[in-house]
């Protein structure tokens, strides 16, 4: 390669290596990327912020050490260059001043650092308040199960997949797993959490006045086949608001003498739903195809399915199409999921989604 072509590829070379890191920049400050539910970049209670704070931090000042490198390396290998009459200088073989200065240089680095973050995962591994909303929330493969408490500790109802908290009030999760590791995360309301066997975590969050609406979590420790489709959902929602929808979780299933609906309940004795879905019903006259709810726990609580927006852990709308496809074949739409594929006809799958759509 003569001199010049050299000169060339290196021009380019150095061209190509600008553009891609401006455009690494680009994303990471894209619009699409901050407003995306699924980011950190814009957090909607004080724990997320607190953290959010440091990865701040640590992004300018790594920013500001990374620019600092790179413009001493151009400058001096500009200016000490080959060239006619620069001639190599005399090595030098210590020198302490310089030498202390660049260990201070990055221990005050690290310590710029290092105080924010102590105190941050101080304040926000601490406990919570003392009227916290007491949930569990337990990893299955691959869906989440919620269970909420009352303030004495016992167990009020259970969900799935779908957590509703008021705007406002600090929400205490204890973090179980029934089977594998998992892990809890929403971006925008906390820091991801394991999810143990038989060790229980905890995290806490606070949704902001204003965050109403609905934020995207996923479990993010590698689980088996379906890690990947274990997804939920937290609705941050206003007092009334939620005050309604416990009221609605703790009524008994309710359903209609529709003829359809009448077909899908028998249905889904004969066909053994009820062995693993719990249907809670308290009264007296509690149909006697109930199953207790410690022994139909290996699905998801469908007392209230037709409340939700989604199933199969929030990876499909709760519409008629997407109900059809996961009951016609589970495993398919969700490989290696624990319901098996039931062999349903067309008109069994139709009478158990009226059954399923009557639970309010
Ligand atoms: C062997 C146990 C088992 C049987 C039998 C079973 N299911 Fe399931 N079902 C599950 C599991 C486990 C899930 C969660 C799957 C997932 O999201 O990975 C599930 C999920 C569901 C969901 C989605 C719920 C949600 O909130 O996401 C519906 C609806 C459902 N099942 C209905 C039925 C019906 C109707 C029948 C009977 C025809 C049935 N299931 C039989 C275990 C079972
Ligand atoms: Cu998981």
């Amino acid at each position: 390669m003569t001199s010049r072509s050299r000169h060339i590829v290196t021009i380019v070379g150095s061209l190509l290596l600008v553009a891609f890191v401006t455009w690494l920049l680009f994303i990471a400050f894209d619009e699409s990327a901050v407003d995306n539910k699924m980011s950190t970049l814009n957090p909607l209670s004080w724990q997320a912020q607190r953290y959010h704070d440091v990865y701040e931090l640590v992004w300018w000042l790594s920013g500001a050490v990374f620019v600092a490198i790179m413009a001493a390396t151009l400058i001096l290998s500009i200016l000490y260059r080959e060239r006619p009459g620069n001639e190599p200088r005399r090595d030098i073989h210590g020198n302490t001043r310089l030498e202390i200065l660049w260990t201070i240089i990055p221990i005050i680095i690290v310590l710029i650092m290092v105080v924010p973050t102590f105190s941050a995962v101080i304040a926000v591994e601490g406990d919570a308040d003392e009227d916290a909303l007491e949930v569990t929330a337990t990893g299955h493969q691959w869906w989440f199960e919620f269970t909420y408490h009352d303030e004495d500790g016992n167990e009020m109802f259970r969900t799935a997949n779908e957590m509703h908290v008021p705007v406002g009030r600090a929400v205490n999760v204890s973090l179980q797993s029934n089977d594998v590791i998992h892990a809890f995360w929403v971006p925008a309301l906390f820091g991801k959490k394991d999810m143990m066997p038989g060790h229980n975590n905890r995290l806490w969050f606070t949704p902001n006045a204003g965050t109403e609406g609905m934020h995207y979590g996923q479990c993010v420790e590698y689980c088996g086949d379906s890690h990947a489709n274990m997804r939920f959902r937290i609705f941050v929602d206003s007092e009334e608001d939620y005050d309604q929808w416990v009221a609605n979780q703790m009524s008994d299933a309710s359903w209609s003498n529709d003829e359809l609906v009448q077909a899908g309940r028998e249905l889904f004795v004969a066909k053994g739903c009820n062995s693993c879905h719990q249907v809670a019903y308290s009264k007296d006259d509690a149909p006697d195809w109930l199953i207790p709810p410690t022994v139909a726990a290996i699905g998801p609580n469908l007392s209230h399915i037709a409340s939700r927006t989604t199933i199969a852990s929030a990876l499909m709308d709760r519409d008629e199409e997407s109900m059809r496809e996961w009951l016609a074949n589970p495993p398919a739409v969700k490989p290696g999921s624990r319901m098996p594929n039931l062999e349903l006809t067309e008109d069994e799958i139709t009478k158990l989604i009226a059954m399923l759509d009557s639970l309010e």
